[in-house]
Parts: structure tokens; C-alpha cells; sequence
């Protein structure tokens, strides 16, 4: 019966479950509500809402390429683990990062998770 609930949902994008190494077992991933997105932004302050999407952005400033190239190999063996993929672009010292959950069309909390991270090691 559970079961037949998590494919229902995971056909509305809304769930799906996940064996995650790291986490030692199945995780539940769910697309944020409007109370949790709003508390989850609230914690990332240097993070926007993206325009017309269910994403956040935020544009990093490095002193040299060198420096942003060295955020973006963390952020990136970060995402790795977690598996959860950023899309971004790097220009120089310049890297701009939207983060969204694509398996379920919108933010979910491994996004909080990311964007916490990168915010820890910027
Ligand atoms: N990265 N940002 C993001 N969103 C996803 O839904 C996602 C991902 N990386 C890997 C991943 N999903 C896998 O679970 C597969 O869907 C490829």
C-alpha cells in the first residue's frame, strides 16, 4: 500500500526515494512546500528565487580564476557524493549556480543541502 502511494506520487514529481551510499540506506526526497521553501530560504539569504522556475541562484566572486576553479572542484566532488548535480556557469573569477531538484520539477531539500555547502566553503 505504501508503495502504491510513493509511485503516485513520483508520478505527480512530487517524491521519489533514493538509495543514497552516504546516507546508508533509502531517502526520501520531496519537493519543498510553499512553508518550507520560504524557511529553507530564509537560512540562505545570499540565495534568490530564480524568475519563472522552482530553482535558487546565487553568483560567487573569487579573487582569480584559480579560486573559483578550486570552489567549484569542492562543490563539485560534493555533488558527487550526494549525487545532485548544480548547473552553473564560470567565467573567470565568476561562478553563477542554480540549484533545483529536476526529478521532482522544484526545489527539494538536498537543494538546502548543496546551496549550504557552497555557502560553507565560498
Ligand atoms: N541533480 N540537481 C539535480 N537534480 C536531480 O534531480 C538529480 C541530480 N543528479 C542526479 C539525479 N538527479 C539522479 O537521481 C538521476 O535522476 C539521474
Amino acid at each position: 500500500m505504501a508503495k502504491k502511494v510513493a509511485r503516485l506520487d513520483r508520478q505527480a514529481k512530487q517524491l521519489y526515494v533514493l538509495f543514497s551510499q552516504q546516507a546508508g540506506g533509502c531517502i526520501v526526497v520531496q519537493k519543498l512546500n510553499e512553508t518550507e521553501r520560504a524557511e529553507a530560504l530564509a537560512k540562505l539569504p545570499e540565495w534568490t528565487p530564480t524568475e519563472g522556475r522552482d530553482a535558487i541562484a546565487r553568483s560567487f566572486k573569487f579573487k582569480d580564476f584559480k579560486e573559483a576553479f578550486a570552489f567549484m572542484t569542492r562543490a563539485a566532488l560534493k555533488a558527487e557524493q550526494m549525487d545532485h548535480h548544480p548547473e552553473w556557469f564560470n567565467v573567470y573569477n565568476r561562478v553563477e549556480v542554480t540549484l533545483a531538484t529536476h526529478d521532482v520539477d522544484g526545489l527539494s531539500q538536498r537543494d538546502v543541502e548543496l546551496a549550504a555547502y557552497m555557502d560553507s566553503i565560498c
